[in-house]
């Protein structure tokens, strides 16, 4: 007879949140971090200053009741969202939960279209109707933005499946991109995820699960909700995917660790599963005491701000002067307040957009029976219509 058992014991809450390095080196080189040009370092540290300082006003404005319903912001996770967007090409589609502002503006979505849809405003990127947990953004493969807990993670199967199927059956070529899907460690427990894996494993899909791994769902601690809390990397091997894990923390070790998984993800099509360690800074929404964690773990995380310590190896390395990354935040301070002027005078959407950009029941209204009625559908269809520029709406 042959057992299995459980490889590992679960490790006291202490041990599980606490930086681990994953096992990477069986995947092609890439440069590594000392490699990087100082330019995009530069870059990544405006755009994770820009991800903070528009959280800031975010949360800034939530207070003052210009932002209605949830908020969740995305304070000392920005190094997930930039490392991971610059490890893949701009073509590569990607797809979050409700923690999403950081996401969109990592893809390049204009921060006045990001906060106007977060003001509920005509300016939005989703013409105020989806709000902050719902930011879409065509033109930068940016599929949302999903409010239900792992939702978004059969869409991100789905959409490594569309590019699949485009490039080596419609064009009969190789497959020639990936697909990023984000997910919190509370999706982890959602049947969706797992039959998402299922279907990615056995398709060849690929799609990389990167779990944003902050330690908490809401007030939980990831070891009260989840098992092998301590391993999650285990969630993927059985279904066959390549698991890693990854410190979140730092920009640099993202874009290295993430640029290894995603080309051979690329090269050869097949799903990979990230444990990437994080930590948010503020509670989980705006309503949040944050009564479940203390004060001294906060403290330990926030010493290991990912912003800060990039601005210590630019500056500290002679790469770049003090003086020019003041001038960084005071540039960025400037556009997000922009962004929050912008939003304030554009209008709320009109009555008349209710009906347009939704699915109707194309067989007309349901009846009663369990035969809806067929009644030709199409001319009744509102519609849907993509907008080139956000400015025809204002
Ligand atoms: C299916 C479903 N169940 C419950 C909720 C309520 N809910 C919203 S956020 C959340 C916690 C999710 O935590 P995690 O996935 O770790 O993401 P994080 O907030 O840490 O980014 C829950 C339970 C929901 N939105 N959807
Ligand atoms: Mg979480």
């Amino acid at each position: 007879m042959t057992s299995l058992s459980n490889p590992a014991p679960a490790a006291p809450d202490s041990q599980v949140h606490q930086k681990v390095y994953g096992d990477l080196d069986h995947l092609a080189p890439v440069p590594g971090t000392a490699e990087i040009p100082v330019a995009l370092k530069k870059q990544w540290l405006r755009d994770m200053f820009l991800i903070r300082e528009f959280e800031v006003r975010c949360m800034q404005a939530y207070q003052e009741k210009k932002i209605g319903g949830f908020c969740h912001v995305y304070i000392g996770q920005e190094a997930v969202a930039v490392g991971c967007t610059a490890a893949v090409q701009h073509r590569d589609p990607i797809v979050t939960a409700y923690r999403d502002h950081g996401h969109a503006l990592a893809r390049g979505m204009d921060p006045k279209y990001c906060m106007a849809e977060m003001f509920g405003r005509i300016g939005g990127c989703a013409k105020g109707k989806g709000g902050s947990m719902h930011m879409f953004d065509r033109a930068n493969n940016m599929f949302g933005g999903h409010g239900i807990v792992g939702a978004q993670t059969p869409l991100g199967a789905g959409l490594a499946f569309a590019c699949k199927y485009m490039d080596e059956v419609i064009d009969g070529g190789k497959n020639s991109r990936v697909a990023l899907c984000f997910l919190g460690d509370g999706a982890l427990n959602q049947g969706a995820f797992h039959e998402a894996q299922n279907l990615a494993g056995l398709l060849d899909l690929p799609v990389i699960y990167v779990c944003e791994n902050n330690g908490y769902s809401m007030g939980t601690a990831i070891s009260r909700g989840t098992t092998m809390s301590h391993s999650l990397v285990t969630k993927a091997l059985g279904y066959g995917i390549d698991g890693y894990v990854i410190d979140g923390m730092d920009v640099l070790e993202v874009y290295v660790a993430m640029k290894r998984i995603a080309d051979k993800c690329r090269e050869t099509s097949r799903p990979a599963f990230v444990d990437i360690r994080t930590y948010r800074f503020k509670g989980h929404s705006m309503s949040d005491p944050r009564k479940y964690r203390t004060k001294d773990e906060e403290d330990v995380f926030e010493a290991d701000d990912p912003i800060g310590k990039l601005e210590r190896h630019l500056v500290g390395s002679g790469a770049m002067a003090a003086e020019e990354f003041k001038d960084m935040q005071k540039a960025i301070r400037e556009q997000v307040r922009e962004a929050v002027a912008w939003s304030d005078a554009s209008p709320v959407p009109p009555l008349s957009e209710l009906a347009h950009d939704v699915f109707i029941e194309p067989w007309g209204e349901y009846t009663g029976s369990s035969q809806p009625e067929i009644t030709g559908g199409a001319p009744n269809l509102p519609s849907c219509r993509t907008i080139d520029t956000q400015e025809e709406l204002l």
